[in-house]
């Protein structure tokens, strides 16, 4: 059916029925075409559930307890308990202040659960690959793999004769693989990388008794704090939400990224697109959707084996399009350049272009209602993973195996292209789609700033000691459905940018600055002020930084780490003139994120709601009493202009105190004059 045919189509039934607006839902173009075309079809999506289903108002307070069962105990906040004294307590005596601390406690460990029993799995497919127990993985950075073996204490020399030479890089693998798979199950003692931290800053978590001891035991000890009768301290339960999201950041998120990079390569600078656009008509297209990317990885190699494009074309198709969607598309974009199809709340939307041949789903932000809407057209949703199974009857299960994975990715890739010939609605293709720089690892922002021969952070630092650059702002995190899609990330970086403050991002928020044309180095020029878009036309880079997936919010703390490293910004990372947010956040990987960032020093803002409002003496401790003692703290802002205007306070702040607040004019270096310096 011709496009303007089905248009006009849509438009008579849309009329037919009392339904969202989703221009009112989305700023991205290609959502609101996706959305009218879900109406249009019938097909319910997750906003239409968000417009008439409403969240509960006590668990949206935080005070909600049902960690036994003579509950649930609601304690919402009224106005006579703020008026007066607070007299609420639960069935067995809990306060308000435990109730919330100890729901918000859970769901940081259920948020470091899920990065690191990612890292865990990536470990452990490391450990085969340097075991030789599997041909498809291969140690591929051995840079980087030496530089980590050092962190773990393993030694990359080995005697021979009296004389010093290189250990096999097989051997270290082997060491490294089996260190940083003890990490999970280390009873005592502290995780390796907390030495990765600045000095004070490590110290800081020695003297606060901080330093998590092993992964799993961190999560587990908040699982047995929470339960009904133990720990009713609303600091105590924080010190260890402290503890186990540190474990979180610096050790199996860190780790997952480390060994990512070892085996599938360190991300640097590529090409890539973004947005629903880049699924073809013609060509059989397959979505990964997830986080792990040990079978994407493999994916990618299936999907462009001539013997497959081959089989493809048997089908009457063009050719295989692989995208991702969520950080399975980060991971395979900062690597490999595939393309990303969209964020969190564009996954049903894919499958309503009725150009999905396959949808292969690993771990974590996979809504169960795919299924639903798989049936509905003809995309086979494939789960690949023992850990995530869909109870519907509706997928297919293709069990990823590390030890014949670009066996089990073949076996994917055919189903998608023996599925191609079975499209049956009509397919409808948004035309948007955009191009980006991403991959700036830590390494590679040390490499452009710094240049080949001068790899530093010191322009960076120096840019911000003149002031042309403001300060730096990680903007990561999801999407949330309870607000509209995209806009308080893109309204929110668009006002950092214009008061020259660089955005490091990852996440659902990279994807949604790609898709608004922010990743590119020629957004410089329309949307920084006059400071950020010099350095950046100099460095020829986008003002806003694709570090990769949720995970690689590590590589953040490194990136700050080196910063301060440095030099000239003070002596720890709650010194820098530096702030983090998450203004569409959903997950509860985002609270473990937001913990590890305040307590390595950061001030974190979330957007949409945080779960404490019920409970005003622990909200004021998470806002303002923590600040005095890990140098951190969280806050919570709706409008995505205060939430800029309060992180541009902050840094501000951050600047007075380093005494930097006037504006040193400093001659900028470009790549020419530092190469010069370092020819002399
Ligand atoms: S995918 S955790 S919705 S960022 Fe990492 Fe996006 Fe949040 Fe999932």
């Amino acid at each position: 059916m011709a496009a303007e045919e089905t248009k006009e189509k849509l438009k008579v039934m849309e009329k037919e029925k009392k339904q969202i607006i989703p221009e009112e839902k989305s700023v991205d173009p290609a959502t609101i075409l996706m959305l009218h075309k879900a109406q249009a079809e019938g097909i319910e999506t997750i906003f239409d559930r968000a417009e008439t289903m409403k969240a509960c108002n006590i668990g949206l307070q935080g005070t909600c307890c049902k960690m036994c069962a003579q509950g649930p105990c609601r304690l919402p906040l009224t106005k006579k308990d703020l008026e007066g004294k607070d007299t609420r307590i639960g069935l067995c005596g809990a306060t308000p202040e435990t109730i919330a601390a100890r729901n918000f406690a859970r769901m940081v460990a259920a948020g470091s659960a899920s990065h690191s029993d990612h890292g865990r799995a990536v470990a452990e497919v490391f450990l085969a690959a340097a075991r030789k127990q599997t041909t498809d993985y291969k140690i591929k950075d051995e840079v980087k793999l030496l530089k980590i073996a050092e962190d773990f204490d393993v030694a990359t020399t080995v005697l021979v004769d009296g004389e010093e030479k290189p250990r096999d890089i097989y051997e270290i693998a082997v060491e490294v693989g089996e260190r940083a798979l003890g990490e999970w199950g280390k009873q005592e003692g502290e995780i390796y990388y907390a030495r990765r931290a600045p000095k004070p800053r490590y110290e800081l978590w020695k003297k606060l008794d901080i330093i998590p001891r092993g992964i799993d035991r961190e999560i587990v000890e908040i699982m047995h704090r929470t339960h009904m009768g133990v720990d009713q301290d609303y600091q105590n339960i924080v010190k260890q939400c402290s503890r186990a999201a540190l474990a979180d950041g610096w050790a199996g998120s860190m780790m997952a990224t480390d060994l990512q990079d070892v085996m599938f390569g360190t991300p640097y600078p590529i090409h890539g697109e973004i947005n629903l656009g880049v699924l073809k008509k013609d060509q059989v297209n397959i979505i990964v959707h997830g986080h792990e990317p040990l079978l994407s990885e493999m994916i990618v190699v299936a999907s462009q084996d001539p013997e497959m494009l081959k089989y493809a074309a048997s089908k009457g198709a063009k050719g295989i399009v692989l995208a991702g969607m969520c950080c399975t598309a980060n991971e395979i974009l900062v690597r490999h350049g595939m393309p990303i199809a969209g964020n969190y709340l564009q996954q049903e939307l894919a499958i309503i272009t009725g150009a999905v041949d396959a949808l292969v789903v690993d771990v974590q932000c996979i809504m169960e209602n795919l299924a639903n809407v798989a049936t509905c057209y003809h995309t086979k949703l494939i789960t690949t993973n023992t850990r995530c199974k869909i109870a519907s009857g509706k997928t297919e299960h293709v069990q990823f195996n590390e030890h014949h994975a670009l066996e089990d990715a073949k076996k994917i890739v055919k189903i998608a292209v023996d599925n191609f010939p079975n499209r049956r609605a009509d397919v409808l293709i948004p035309k948007e789609k955009e191009k980006m720089v991403v991959g700036f690892s830590s390494e590679a922002i040390n490499y452009h700033l710094g240049g080949t021969f001068r790899g530093s952070y010191v322009p960076l630092n120096e840019n911000i000691i003149n002031g042309r650059i403001r300060g730096i702002a990680g903007v990561v995190g999801c999407n949330n459905a309870r607000t509209m899609h995209d806009n308080s990330h893109l309204i929110l970086v668009k006002e950092l940018l214009k008061n020259d403050v660089i955005v490091l991002t990852t996440g659902c928020d990279a994807m949604a600055c790609g898709k608004a044309g922010l990743l590119v180095p020629e957004a410089a020029r329309i949307y920084c002020g006059p400071g950020l878009a010099e350095v950046c036309e100099t460095v020829g880079i986008p003002p806003v930084l694709h570090m990769g997936a949720c995970v690689d919010n590590s590589r953040i703390l490194i990136a700050a780490t080196e910063v301060v490293k440095a030099g000239g910004l003070g002596k720890d990372i709650s010194d820098l003139p530096a702030a983090g947010c998450a203004p569409e956040w959903m997950s509860e990987k985002a609270v473990a994120i937001g913990q590890y960032f305040v307590a390595s020093g950061v001030y974190v803002i979330f957007g949409v709601n945080l779960p404490v409002e019920g409970a005003p003496v622990f909200k004021d401790y998470l806002f303002n009493g923590l600040e005095k003692i890990v140098g951190g703290k969280w806050d919570m802002v709706e409008d995505p202009y205060e939430m800029a205007r309060k992180m541009i306070a902050h840094i501000d702040l951050k600047r007075k105190a380093l005494g930097i607040d006037k504006a040193r004019e400093r001659v900028l270096m470009d790549m020419a004059d530092r190469q010069k310096l370092a020819a002399v």
